[in-house]
């Protein structure tokens, strides 16, 4: 039998030669992509990062495109850090920090806005929990705990305090647990909970005063916007107090409104006693915006079981579909405008962008379905895209706040040139991606996110510019000018939705969360029906 048996040596060689060769290739393929450092100083100059750009192909293709989403993400969390440190360090307690002059401030959009809250730290939160920073976490959760009170005297903005200060507070106790943090949210859920007794309708007013809200006679009009953008955060209240009178009361008005009102697509006004509509212009963009939003997360937050917020939101989309899209000449993007009168008007503001990514958002939570919603999502996607062009227009790559086209020759024009470090369309870009999986989307957010890091960063944090175009109108390079502000949805929103595009599902999962407009997760309250995913592809261009 020995003489059959045969030497292994050239078995083993062979084996350790295919080992090296394995070995070597799979070197070439991921040089750069393992090893490489995050290298961003402050207000660089370009940060070139190569290897963030290779293109994922081949056997090890979605090998290679985890570990650029996790290079991405611990880019933008790292940025988060920097903005952090640098409200820490120069603006602790305050409202806002101005970013390049390092200086503090208190108080946002004077009078009519919100001061005194913290309202940096507590738009932050929400991030730095869902970033797990969790020292920083603890440290912006003592400050709220010791230090944030509602006892001064001040005028403020409904919709403001609700979105940003409510909102926060009840995302940062349902990331937590920490019922502090419900205590403090509830605290202020009271004060203003009298808001909604002044009219007979329940619409509230747009500013109100504290310490105490008290009821004002319900006369005169509130704004769409501002009266239609609670019930996600009265209705957290009342899962985190068990007590259903601030769910009851949020409701109240968006039900009077939709029982006085048969269009689903409604003016910029309600007056306080009848619910009626006032106005002239029909549009999802400002002083409409999230209340459309809210017809929709509403019902995702509830469980997706009353169906009187669905319909009215599906009756939503489908007017937007019908009467109010725009397709400028020669362009290959369409977008929902304002309808005046019968006249729409082809310009396409930051603000209005939101409303693709909630459109995403229905048909990943199965608000329609079938070709329904394939159709809402290719809408969502080509929308998606114009809005893009918000920031692949202009020379800096940072968002310009509105662009529109020339009448006579349908060319593209950057008609309010500031950018203001606004989430809409990377919030869209984030719902993209979450409902296609298709990850161009997220190669677009790191272009505005790398855009962001060479225009917008200074020492103490990042800020807004005044002209996103000025290095094209230059005859020498020069960088766009900053407006020294860094506003507070910068860290609610901004860096939120930029951090989840590049983040694995997992990190906050639609299913249980839903973001309020200032992007703090709310917990999904009952039930946990699965969406249908209508799966759309973005068209090659
Ligand atoms: C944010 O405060 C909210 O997203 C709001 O709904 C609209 N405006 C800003 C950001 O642009």
């Amino acid at each position: 039998m020995a003489m059959f048996r045969r030497s292994r040596a050239p078995r083993r060689a062979c084996i350790l030669l295919m080992a090296a060769a394995w070995l070597l290739f799979c070197t070439y393929m991921f040089h750069g992509v393992l090893d490489v450092q995050l290298n961003i100083s402050d207000n660089a100059g370009a940060q070139e990062v190569p290897p963030t750009e290779r293109q994922c192909s081949g056997l090890f293709a979605s090998f290679c495109e985890r570990h650029v989403a996790q290079y991405r993400a611990e880019a933008v969390r790292q940025g988060m850090m920097h903005a952090w440190q640098g409200y820490k360090s120069y603006a602790w307690g305050a409202d806002e920090i101005h970013p390049k002059s390092k200086t503090a401030k208190t108080d946002i959009m004077g009078g009519a806005g919100i001061s005194g809250m913290g309202v940096s730290m507590v738009d932050a939160l929400s991030t730095l929990k869902v970033m797990q920073l969790d020292q920083e976490f603890k440290e912006g959760r003592d400050w709220v705990v010791d230090k944030l009170n509602f006892e001064r005297t001040t005028t403020v903005s409904f919709f403001e305090t609700v979105i940003r200060i409510l909102g926060g507070l009840a995302a940062a106790h349902d990331l937590s647990g920490d019922p502090q943090l419900g205590a403090k949210a509830q605290d202020l859920a009271d004060r203003l909970l009298p808001a909604f007794d002044s009219a007979p309708t329940g619409i509230i007013s747009n500013t109100v005063s504290l310490p105490l809200v008290q009821p004002d006679g319900g006369s005169g009009s509130s704004g769409l916007a501002e009266m239609g953008t609670n019930v996600l955060e009265f209705s957290s209240i009342s899962s985190i107090t068990g007590d259903d009178k601030y769910r009851r009361a949020a409701e109240k008005p968006l039900r009077a409104v939709h029982a006085a009102n048969e269009h689903a697509l409604m003016f910029e006004h309600v007056d306080r006693q009848t619910a009626l509509e006032t106005g002239s212009k029909r549009g999802v963009g400002a002083g409409t915006d999230s209340y459309y939003e809210y017809l929709i997360k509403y019902w995702v937050l509830g469980g997706r079981s009353d169906e009187h917020f669905r319909a009215r939101w599906e009756a939503v989309v489908d007017d937007v579909l019908r009467k109010l899209i725009v397709s400028p000449p020669g362009w290959p993007f369409s977008f929902a405008s304002d309808l005046q009168g019968d006249s729409l008007s082809p310009v396409l503001e930051h603000l209005r962008c939101f409303f693709p990514g909630s459109v995403a958002l229905g048909v990943m939570s199965g608000a329609v379905q079938g070709p329904k919603a394939q159709l809402y999502l290719e809408f969502a996607a080509n929308m998606t895209l114009a809005c893009y062009q918000l920031y692949n227009s202009t020379a800096s790559g940072l968002g310009a706040e509105r662009i529109s086209f020339d009448q006579q020759s349908g060319q593209l024009v950057i008609s309010d040139e500031r950018y203001w470090q606004r989430p809409e369309v990377i919030e869209s870009i984030f719902y993209m991606w979450r409902a296609t999986k298709d990850k161009r989307w997220r190669d677009m957010g790191w272009r505005m996110w790398r855009a962001i890091e060479k225009h917008a960063r200074w020492e103490g944090g990042y800020s807004g510019a005044l002209d996103v175009d000025a290095v094209r109108a230059a005859a020498v390079v020069v960088p766009p000018e900053s407006d020294d502000v860094s506003q507070s949805w910068f860290f609610a929103e901004t860096l939120k939705y930029f951090y989840l595009l590049f983040s694995p599902d997992s990190a906050l999962s639609l299913q249980d969360w839903v973001l309020n407009t200032e992007a703090h997760p709310l917990r999904v309250q009952s039930g946990r029906q699965r969406g249908s995913r209508a799966a759309v592809r973005l068209k090659r261009q």
